[in-house]
């Protein structure tokens, strides 16, 4: 019997957030939102949910009651769900496909379909870009180019994953072939290892004078589902997640060439080539040449690259041809945030909102990490999709995380916080009383994210004001491969913030890198301080840290720019009153 491959906890919340959304361009009311609820609980849990099926504990999970069990337990036992292939099947062709762009409910992908007989993205493409939509009821020019950027969006989503999932394969990988025998160095290159917050596909480079033998462990590794080129320079893989990696392995004499000419980027490699070309020399991934007599001038190691070209050693995150290659040439490089510096997390939830964790494990999990402290910012109360925290409820947290800290006796600190909504008029929606107690206030925009780009600016600007804020988390709303940005004019919040002395937050999440790197690299030529924040729903999420300080790094930061990197007592200095 073929034994069943074991789905991971996305791939059964995925198939749960599909029956939402069925449901949802059914009309059905309330259901959605408990299929939603379950898929997202899933997403976080700690721990395998074939794990807690098995062991009969799937009544733990908040939301789970008899009848979504019995669907999970379909769902793992047989990889699939009748009920969801019945819903599929009541649908006119196409609908589906149209509700996963950005701003298409169920609803208006339905009423798309009826009207102009829609059936998939590449109707409605045509149909918005003949204008053919803007006449509806409901719709206009604007919703014509909305639906145009959200197909774009979808488009390139189908081709890039986010960095904060690919980095654990890619480590995983790197690390299975630095133990073969046969292997000598071994590196990530490409966008991986530039730390970019989307990747196209996974690129390694290794030493061997063995290759045959490398790719033939290559090839076998788990995960490997298609070979897609294969020989003794370079094999191309598809991992069963869809995720392509290409290996290539050199000798020793070429591994910093290679390492520096794949690490890319293309317009980094461009530039950094011309300088070469007028010495009269050539850089390409076999080294770097005299083309007077032919002489290797450098290639075994990659930075003897860069010193030969009178360049310093550039970080790889800076490699974006942005102005790194004269910084390098002037010893202008900006003193980079190392990966290490981070002494604490200014944004972390817990199950009192809709986090998966207690405080008390959030602490342990930070305590794991040698932080020094963590500001527990659950939502407050307007967020009710979040649970969000009535004064009431916060004041018990506070007393409780008042209890923990006087318990504990090594130095780590949990600090009280709010992840607080700024509303339509930027207003927050707790009392300033309330506000007054807390360690971190972090404030943030979740909804009316429409608003013209004039009344966002002054809403945030509004927020700052307030003297309780002390950081705007996630600044610009976007959400990776699915939703953009809101319009705001970021040079002004910035100059604001700095005024201000509030902080602006690189949200780490890995779907969210927001600010991100060019945003942030912005940001502080404007005189801004930032806080780092992983917006950890659970213990796990701890980790997403390392992402914000790529963004750090590749809007060229130092550890001086960043309140987290101070220690506790230093910290107070970073927040308001
Ligand atoms: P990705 O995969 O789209 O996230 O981005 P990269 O940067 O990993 O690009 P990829 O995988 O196509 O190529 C890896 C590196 O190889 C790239 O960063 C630089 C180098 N490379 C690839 N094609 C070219 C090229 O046409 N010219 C130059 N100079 N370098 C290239
Ligand atoms: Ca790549
Ligand atoms: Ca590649
Ligand atoms: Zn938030």
């Amino acid at each position: 019997m073929e034994r069943l491959k074991r789905l991971t906890n996305i791939e059964v919340a995925a198939i749960l957030y599909e029956v939402a959304d069925l449901l949802e361009i059914k009309g059905v009311r309330f259901k959605p939102y408990a299929y939603r609820r379950v898929a997202q609980a899933i997403v976080t849990l700690p721990e395998d949910i074939a794990d807690l099926a098995r062991e009969g504990r799937l009544s733990e999970i908040n939301g789970v009651g008899k009848g979504i069990a019995g669907r999970i337990t379909e769902i793992i036992e047989t990889g699939r769900l009748g009920y969801l292939e019945s819903l599929r099947e009541e649908l006119p062709e196409g609908v589906q496909e149209l509700t996963r762009i950005e701003g298409i409910g169920p609803k208006r992908a339905l009423f798309l379909s009826r009207e102009l007989g829609i059936q998939g993205i590449d109707d409605l493409e045509a149909a918005a870009t003949a204008g053919r939509i803007r006449d509806l009821p409901g719709f206009g020019e604007k919703s014509e180019e909305n639906i145009l950027a959200g197909i774009r969006m979808r488009r390139m989503a189908g081709k890039r994953h986010l960095l904060g999932y690919i980095l654990p394969t890619a480590r995983d990988i790197e690390q299975r072939l630095s133990a073969l025998e046969s292997v000598g160095r071994v590196s990530l290159a490409g966008s991986v290892r530039r730390r970019k917050e989307t990747i196209g596909d996974v690129d390694i480079l290794a030493t061997s004078t063995r290759p045959e033998d490398v790719m033939e462990a290559f090839v076998s590794l788990p995960g490997v589902s298609r070979i897609l080129v294969r020989g003794t320079t370079k094999t191309s893989v598809v991992l069963t997640t869809g995720i392509q990696v290409d290996l290539r392995v050199v000798d020793d004499a070429h591994y910093g060439a290679a390492l520096q000419y794949f690490t890319g980027s293309k317009e980094h490699n461009i530039a950094l080539r011309k300088l070469a070309i007028a010495r009269n020399w050539r850089l390409n991934e076999y080294g770097l040449v005299d083309l007077a007599d032919g002489r290797m001038i450098a290639g075994e190691d990659e930075v003897g690259v860069y010193r030969a070209l009178d360049l310093a050693w550039i970080p790889p995150e800076l490699r974006e041809d942005r102005g790194e290659i004269e910084a390098a040439r002037n010893n202008a490089l900006p003193d980079l945030i190392d990966y290490g510096s981070i002494r604490g997390d200014l944004h972390v939830h817990t199950h009192w909102s809709e986090g998966a964790h207690s405080i008390e494990e959030m602490a342990e999990a930070a305590r794991a990490l040698h932080y020094e402290y963590i500001a527990i910012c659950d939502h407050a109360e307007s967020l009710h999709i979040a649970r969000g925290l009535s004064p009431e409820r916060l004041a018990d947290q506070m007393r409780e995380i008042e209890r923990i800290n006087r318990a504990a006796d090594d130095g780590f600190t949990l600090l009280t916080g709010t992840e607080c909504n700024i509303d339509m008029d930027g207003q927050i929606d707790l009392p300033d009383s309330v506000l007054a107690d807390l360690d971190v206030v972090v404030a943030s925009v979740h909804s009316g994210f429409k608003q013209p780009r004039e009344e966002m600016t002054e809403r945030v600007i509004t927020a700052m004001h307030n003297e309780h804020v002390d950081i705007i988390g996630h600044p610009t709303g976007r959400v990776l491969l699915s939703r953009e940005a809101y319009q705001i004019d970021l040079p002004r919040v910035s100059r604001a913030a700095a005024a201000l002395g509030v902080l602006m937050e690189i949200n780490a999440f890995p779907g969210r890198l927001d600010l991100s790197d060019v945003n942030a690299r912005q940001a502080r030529e404007a005189g801004v301080r930032f806080s780092l924040g992983s917006d950890a729903h659970s213990q796990k999420n701890l980790r997403f840290m390392e992402f914000g300080v790529a963004t750090a790094r590749r809007g060229w930061l130092s550890a001086g720019d960043i309140a987290n990197t101070r220690s506790l007592a230093d910290l107070r200095g970073f927040l308001r009153s």
